[in-house]
């Protein structure tokens, strides 16, 4: 929490990002190790969102998105699938007030038609009750997958064409921005991954294009702030380029 204000002020410093995406991974591992089953791991993950959620509105993040469930995971053990669609209920019950509180907006990004419908209501609940919030914006990535995002998007443009709305040359990187899921939100300056793997798996796919690549072996429920705030320094010092040339080479 302390010195965001004179990083800032100083001139080699950058801003803080105003967009963080992170996959989640190793809460299968986390557990296992434990000799714990699974899903005891999604659970404490899920105790960890609470925790960096808290930390990215209070360090003044805007833009939070994280992969809860991809379009892959559909794939898992019935019983594992169910269980994991219990939690966005499970964590918006405990700690709605407090997002609310915090000024906080709950978005999902992804396929919520697939889901089960208490699932849809929790989550489409929290959405309604903190859509005028200001602060944090808390995206869930929920049924997400970056190809069917773009494939959507992809039959969206095509009937727009279709219909006349819309000019083939008029096709732009800015239209195919405004038909993914994440139309109006920044790109995320940093795309983080826990637990040793070293890919994207089907996140963001578009929108990660210009983002820096962190990476750690802690497995997710045991991400802390500290390491958090280390990435986001670290972050602060890296140079980015665009594929053209920053301040130093002109
Ligand atoms: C899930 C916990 C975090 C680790 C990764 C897998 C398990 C929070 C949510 C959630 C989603 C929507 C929402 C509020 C909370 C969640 C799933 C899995 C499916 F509005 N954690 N978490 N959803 N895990």
């Amino acid at each position: 929490m302390f010195g965001w204000k004179k990083q800032k002020q100083s001139a080699e410093m950058k801003a803080l990002p105003e967009h963080i995406a992170i996959i989640m991974d190793g809460n299968g591992r986390y557990a296992k190790q434990r000799n714990r089953p699974r899903v005891n791991g999604h659970y404490e993950g899920m105790q960890n969102v609470k925790r960096i959620t808290r930390h990215a509105s209070d360090v003044g993040i805007k833009y939070l998105t994280l992969y809860a469930f991809s379009t892959e995971n559909w794939s898992r053990p019935k019983s594992e699938v169910s269980y994991l669609m219990k939690l966005p209920g499970d964590f918006l019950g405990a700690f709605l007030p407090e997002l609310i509180e915090k000024n906080v907006r709950v978005i999902t990004i992804g396929d919520d038609d697939a889901l089960p419908e208490h699932t849809i209501k929790a989550v489409s609940e929290a959405v309604e009750k903190t859509k005028n919030n200001t602060g944090l914006n808390l995206v869930f990535a929920l049924n997400y997958g970056g190809r069917n995002e773009l494939v959507r998007g992809i039959k969206k443009i095509a009937g727009e064409v279709s219909k006349g709305k819309l000019d083939v040359e008029d096709i732009s990187q800015g239209t195919i921005d405004r038909y993914l899921y994440t139309a109006g939100m920044p790109e995320p300056e940093m795309m983080i991954r826990t637990s040793g793997e070293y890919r994207l798996s089907n996140f963001l796919l578009w929108q990660s294009s210009y983002s820096e690549l962190f990476f750690t072996d802690t497995f997710w429920p045991e991400f802390t702030t500290d390491e958090l705030d280390q990435m986001i320094s670290q972050y602060q010092k890296r140079s980015r380029r665009f594929g053209g040339l920053d301040e130093e080479e002109v």
